[in-house]
């Protein structure tokens, strides 16, 4: 019992699940496009934005930020709303860590 009541602590005291948001890469989204969603949605500086477009673009797929469940849906949600307002086929997606 004693043993019960202390994981049940340890547990409650587990920091969240975090999730990794990558974009991935595509032939139709223009470079520009990828690096100001960088900047907007995912706040990086002009330079680290263009860096981790271009490995997108070389390797497939770049990390854009480590978040918890509901940060990282509302980034998936607002990289989907952006690309698909500008009619770019851009894809986001989050895998657990
Ligand atoms: N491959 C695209 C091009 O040549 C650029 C691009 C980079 C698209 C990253 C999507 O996540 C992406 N215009």
């Amino acid at each position: 019992m004693a043993t019960k009541v202390e994981s049940q602590e340890s547990t409650a005291l587990q920091e969240p699940k975090l999730y990794k948001v990558f974009l991935l890469n595509d032939d139709y989204t223009t470079m520009d496009f990828v690096v100001d969603v960088l900047c907007e949605v995912f706040h990086k500086s002009y330079e680290e934005a263009v860096n981790i477009m271009l490995k997108i673009h070389k390797e497939g797929k770049g990390l854009c930020g480590v978040y918890t469940y509901e940060i990282a849906e509302t980034k998936v949600d607002q990289v989907h709303r952006l690309a698909r307002a500008h009619e770019f086929p851009l894809k986001a997606v989050m895998e657990e860590e």
